[in-house]
């Protein structure tokens, strides 16, 4: 009995020893063969139980007892912590921080809006104004002060989306504006000559779309009136201008054109900056790219908005913002640009 008893401390201190060790499941598994297997220092203990006399079995028996119960408890406790330790691993390693914000693409800022700030920025160092405009106008200022009145057959060169609110007086009739040239009214009357403004903005045709023409579109009104102003100027104006924005030398053209606000009036064209003028797809084979509608002021309208046409003189320009940002970045079509489509977007 004494032989049997004597070996129990020595085998749980190993046992203690080797479990302090046990750092996962097959640690665990080599631990329940070392203590509890067929050739185990408990198995051969219990064997050796059945050979001691009868009045010795019982208390050896107790103390073997004892030490498998230790030995059991240990294992169970070793694959408790092992459990806990895993369980926090899991956690740990699946945590989510809920209160972080979503990953987002930081956005940028869409091409008409970039080719607008830079042509805001070149204007503004030849000290011109920006001006806003209205979206909603009356018809007197989209049309009839800018010598277009209403049996002028030059109000059909525009399709307009006429707005009649309920209540209105049918003779005052107003619009979606179909050109920014109304803020040239506006700017005159609120602030008289000399002036120098631009003002860029959305305009509004009812007109079908296809890949250059869309019902609401960008342009930019420009409009000079001082003493002894003359064609000169605009060229100067504008060749400064398109020079800054596409960072080349640019040389512009005036051909006649007709537009019941200016006189004379001229269709102004560049030369394509992608070809230099020998003909290329975007120019379509002319070397030159339809730029914008010109020319000086009409003494109409500059007596509609108050100025006196004795004393000053103007040029007023209108090109489309929208056009010359697919010019700039390579578009062709101009549906992409309100399609709202994050991978077209995401270029600029
Ligand atoms: C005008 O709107 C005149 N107000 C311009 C003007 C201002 C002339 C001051 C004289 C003095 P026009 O209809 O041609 O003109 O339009 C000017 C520019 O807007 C065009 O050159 C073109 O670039 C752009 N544009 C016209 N229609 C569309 C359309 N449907 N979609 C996109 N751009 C257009």
């Amino acid at each position: 009995m004494e032989d049997v008893i004597s070996r129990i401390p020595k085998i749980l201190n190993s046992a203690r020893d080797t479990a302090e060790k046990i750092q996962n499941a097959s640690d665990i598994e080599r631990f329940e063969s070392e203590f509890f297997g067929k050739k185990s220092a408990l198995s051969v203990l219990s064997k050796q139980l059945k050979e001691l006399p009868a009045d010795q079995k019982k208390e050896a028996g107790k103390a073997v007892g004892a030490l498998r119960q230790q030995l059991t408890d240990l294992s169970l406790q070793k694959k408790k912590e092992l459990a806990g330790a895993m369980q926090k691993q899991k956690w740990e390693s699946e945590w989510i921080d809920v209160t972080k914000p979503a990953p987002a693409n930081c956005g940028s800022l869409h091409p008409i809006s970039r080719v607008q700030e830079r042509v805001e920025e070149i204007f503004q160092s030849m000290g011109f104004a920006v001006a806003d405009g209205n979206h909603i106008e009356n018809e007197w200022y989209n049309f009839d002060a800018l010598n277009i009145p209403a049996s002028h057959p030059a109000r059909d060169m525009q399709d307009t989306f006429w707005i009649q609110r309920k209540g209105d007086n049918p003779n005052k009739n107003f619009v979606l504006r179909t050109q920014t040239s109304d803020v040239q009214i506006h700017t005159m009357q609120e602030q008289g000559a000399p002036l120098r403004v631009i003002a860029p903005g959305r305009v509004f045709r009812n007109e079908d779309v296809d890949a250059s023409h869309d019902a609401v579109f960008y342009q930019v009104e420009g409009l000079l009136v001082d003493e002894d102003i003359s064609l000169a100027h605009l060229k100067g104006t504008i060749e400064t201008m398109l020079g800054h924005l596409f960072e080349t030398d640019t040389c512009i053209r005036f051909r006649p054109g007709y537009f019941p606000f200016v006189e004379p009036g001229l269709e102004v064209d560049f030369q394509c900056t992608l070809c230099r003028g020998k003909g290329c797809k975007t120019c379509k084979q002319t070397g030159w790219i339809e730029f914008m509608g010109a020319g000086m002021v009409h003494r109409n309208v500059l007596k509609n908005a108050g100025v006196d046409p004795e004393k000053f003189s103007g040029f007023a320009f209108g090109f489309g913002l929208t056009r010359l940002a697919m010019m700039k970045f390579g578009i062709d079509d101009i549906r992409l640009l309100s399609s709202q489509k994050i991978d077209f977007l995401s270029q600029f």
